[in-house]
């Protein structure tokens, strides 16, 4: 695929990264913009494991959605401390997200603070995201197209990002905010996806303490390396078209898709699906091989 790096710095100013990132809404890799966090000294698996082991967490395995699941319903369950037992001694698919671990264990809440990088950033307790090694989330954006920083602790994570302006080429599944299920965006297969071949995206790596700046509306894929956790900090989009849209998403677009599932089950994915399809392949001359036999 047609990715260059995300550029990388080790430290960065209020106004460089307004000027260099904010504005021009390029992503960007901290590489010390939380360490005077005592997390980066601090948080580990094994660290969780001893303050959270005995909370029961929500995990997410990464089966293709369908309409008899509940929207973010968890796919099982388990104490945190037979989670991290888990992650440590074989690749999982099991993957928490969106948890609110520290409402849960409000000692976590000291080992970190609101970095000041010129953004006010939304003040509620930001929510943390745990992967087994090779687990990976779908290509997606987030719902309230906000400015994300999204700080990594202790393993390596691999990460794709397109901008919004990439839409039109990433089989987007409508009402919804993934692409195409089927896609592997490690290796794509460019017969299944031609239209895929236009898109010029980025990739990064991030190590523990490293900090991801996401702008509005970015596409983000996410594969975990080996066993790790993420923290995201968010803050309000500021160009009134994705603030409008992030309102859209979650006033309309999510009510509708819900009441289109329970109206329709499971025609109504599979017709979102095809329709990613033939919108994104529309755009290409050559017929596709593969995707026809998809639909
Ligand atoms: O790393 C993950 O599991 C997903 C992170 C993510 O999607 C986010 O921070 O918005
Ligand atoms: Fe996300």
């Amino acid at each position: 695929m047609n990715l260059e790096a995300v550029p990388r710095v080790a430290s960065i100013t209020k106004k460089e990264f307004l000027e260099g990132y904010f504005k021009p809404q390029k992503p960007v890799v901290i590489e010390n913009g939380v360490v005077d966090w005592p997390a980066t000294q601090k948080w580990s698996l094994d660290y969780i494991r001893q303050v959270a082991g005995d909370k029961i967490v929500p995990l997410y395995d990464d089966r293709p959605v369908n309409h008899k699941d509940g929207f973010n319903e968890p796919h099982a369950q388990m104490k945190m401390a037979e989670y991290v037992d888990l992650l440590k001694s074989k690749p999982t698919k099991y993957r928490i997200f969106l948890w609110n671990v520290l409402k849960e264990v409000p000692q976590l809440q000291k080992d970190f603070n609101f970095p000041d990088f010129g953004l006010k950033l939304k003040k509620n307790l930001p929510m943390l995201f745990f992967g087994g090694q090779n687990s990976s989330t779908f290509m997606h954006y987030d719902i309230d197209m906000a400015n994300i920083f999204h700080v990594h602790f202790d393993g390596k994570k691999e990460c794709i990002l397109f901008a919004p302006s990439q839409t039109k080429y990433l089989y987007k599944v409508p009402y919804s905010l993934i692409t195409h299920e089927s896609i592997d965006f490690e290796n794509p297969d460019y017969d299944a996806w031609p239209v895929l071949k236009s898109a010029n995206g980025y990739k990064a790596e991030l190590n523990h303490g490293d900090v991801l700046y996401m702008p509005e509306g970015y596409w983000h894929f996410m594969k975990y390396v080996t066993p790790g956790f993420s923290m995201s900090l968010r803050s309000w989009p500021k160009n009134p078209m994705n603030f409008a849209r992030g309102l859209y998403n979650i006033l309309v677009m999510r009510t509708y898709d819900i009441a289109m599932r329970k109206m329709k089950g499971q025609k109504w994915i599979e017709h979102k699906n095809a329709k990613a399809i033939t919108r994104t392949n529309s755009l290409s001359k050559s017929r596709p091989r593969i995707n026809s036999l998809d639909i």
